[in-house]
């Protein structure tokens, strides 16, 4: 399916499918984020075509967000039978990273990652916050997300996009036959 957002700041098209094989095509002018899509395609196993413009890092990275998450919480209208929790531990040489998600409903976000530094290869790590936060308050899943151990801003920015996409396509397997919830509403 695809999606668009178009606003003074950004213009964005999508094309997402939540249970794919990894596939992606991403361009988007800020290389170090591109490098970082790819990882949560390629290991949430989504297939992913983005393209993006805009006049600031910050305003696309968010507004990218944004419309990944509408993509995500409209690709999955039927909870059914998914596990709904699922936790990670994702290492990448020094690096440490641990997430939770549950497939809640509800938007929350745990994030203590202490980066070393403020930013590497032209990334600011705290666009990677603003990322995740634009993301799970529109896909309405709560996301736990915190570094172990690392001292190189580039595995542990790589680390926490490549685990929160393992750790959400976990969460998103079939194991049951119904909703996993006693409310009766996920
Ligand atoms: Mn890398």
């Amino acid at each position: 399916m695809t999606w668009a957002r178009k606003t003074n700041e950004t213009d964005i098209e999508l094309d997402f499918a939540l249970h794919g094989t990894g596939n992606y095509n991403i361009q988007t002018p800020i290389p170090f984020f591109t490098h970082m899509l790819e990882q949560f395609a390629k290991h949430g196993r989504f297939n992913l075509t983005l393209s993006v413009t805009g006049d600031d890092p910050h305003h696309i990275i968010e507004d990218v967000g944004i419309l990944l998450g509408q993509a995500f919480s409209e690709s999955l209208t039927d909870k059914t039978g998914i596990e709904r929790f699922a936790d990670s531990l994702i290492p990448m040489d020094e690096t440490l990273i641990q997430i939770a998600v549950d497939i809640s409903g509800r938007s929350y976000l745990g994030y203590e990652v202490n980066y070393p530094t403020a930013i590497t290869s032209g990334f600011e790590t705290e666009w990677a916050r603003d990322f995740w936060m634009a993301f799970l308050q529109n896909a309405k899943l709560t996301l736990h997300i915190r570094s172990l151990s690392g001292f190189n801003t580039h595995h542990m920015l790589e680390a926490v996009f490549k685990g929160t996409a393992i750790t959400l396509r976990r969460a998103l397997k079939i194991t049951g036959t119904d909703l996993p919830t006693t409310k009766g509403v996920l």
